[in-house]
């Protein structure tokens, strides 16, 4: 059963082969979605270029740093070109300066406020602005969010300040765009070992902490933050729009 045959993507943060984008991706192609890349520059380049020449050699990718409009501006006008009309969209980008998930959140920096909000927040409104005019037959937005938006999650920080801008911003995006029948989601997942989980001191804790304490005693795997992002996109979620679906093995019912 091809749940996505005849849609088109684009997908937006691929760093490696563990990337919640790259298991997001594989997912929507298998269920015969055609997509395009981006990645953030040219330090990724090469690693996605090879990732992503497993679709075939003529995959549409592109640089985008997500703080930079013209970069934006000729993503879109590109997928356009190509494509014609763009269905999905999947943002999965989220950054803030190091020392900021060090400290205390109180030290903050307004510069370190401001980056991890224009990276992780920002760009899920200007990538869906820029995505709108070609999803002429509607269509689906996912991000990724998690847990640190609504409660405490020690050393996340901003991010968790992010989170919770990003989450409203799912919520304003979809009153504005479900008149053109364009649906936009977050998916908040469970920790995942990914390159912007490595180097986080603590992370091995966090994996024991969701086994002690989620309903089904593990936090998600990437094939089921895949399988989460195919319903999305799908005509099973047709009715869905601003919300946020935990993939967490329960952790977030959870009050002790
Ligand atoms: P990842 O490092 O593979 O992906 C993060 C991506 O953000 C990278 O591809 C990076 O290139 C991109 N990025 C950063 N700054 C950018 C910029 N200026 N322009 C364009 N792209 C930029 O790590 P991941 O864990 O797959 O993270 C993907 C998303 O999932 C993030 O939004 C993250 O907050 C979220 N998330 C991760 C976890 C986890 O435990 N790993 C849990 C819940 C949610
Ligand atoms: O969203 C994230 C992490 C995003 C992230 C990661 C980094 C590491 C490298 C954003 N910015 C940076 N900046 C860097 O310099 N997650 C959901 C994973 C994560 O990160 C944590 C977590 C969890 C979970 C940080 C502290 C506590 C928990």
């Amino acid at each position: 059963m091809s749940l996505l045959a005849g849609k088109t993507g684009v997908v937006f943060g691929v760093a490696n082969k563990r990337s919640i984008a790259w298991a997001i991706a594989q997912s929507w192609a298998k269920e015969g979605a055609k997509l395009a890349f981006t990645y953030q520059g040219e330090r990724l380049k090469e690693n996605v270029e090879e990732l992503v020449g497993t679709f075939g050699a003529d995959t549409l990718l592109m640089p985008c740093d997500v703080t930079r409009d013209e970069d934006i501006a000729n993503v879109f006008k590109t997928v356009g070109e190509k494509f014609g009309k763009l269905d999905l969209l999947l943002h999965s980008v989220a950054f803030a300066p190091k020392d900021a998930l060090e400290g205390k959140f109180v030290n903050t920096s307004r510069e370190a406020y401001r980056i991890a909000h224009d990276i992780s927040a920002y760009s899920l409104v200007a990538l869906a602005r820029g995505a709108a005019p070609l999803m002429t037959d509607g269509g689906s937005i996912v991000a990724m969010s998690y847990y640190g938006a609504e409660k405490v999650v020690p050393h996340y920080n901003v991010m968790g300040v992010a989170k919770a801008s990003l989450e409203a911003s799912t919520r304003y995006l979809a009153y504005d765009l479900g008149p053109q029948k364009i649906r936009v989601n977050c998916i908040s997942a469970g920790p995942v070992q990914t390159l912007a989980a490595r180097g986080i001191s603590g992370f091995g804790e966090m994996f024991k902490h969701y086994e002690a304490h989620a309903p089904l005693k593990r936090s998600c795997t990437t094939d089921e933050l895949g399988a989460t992002g195919v319903f999305l996109a799908s005509e099973g979620a047709a009715s869905i729009t601003g919300q946020v679906i935990y993939v967490d093995g329960g952790y977030q019912i959870m009050g002790m």
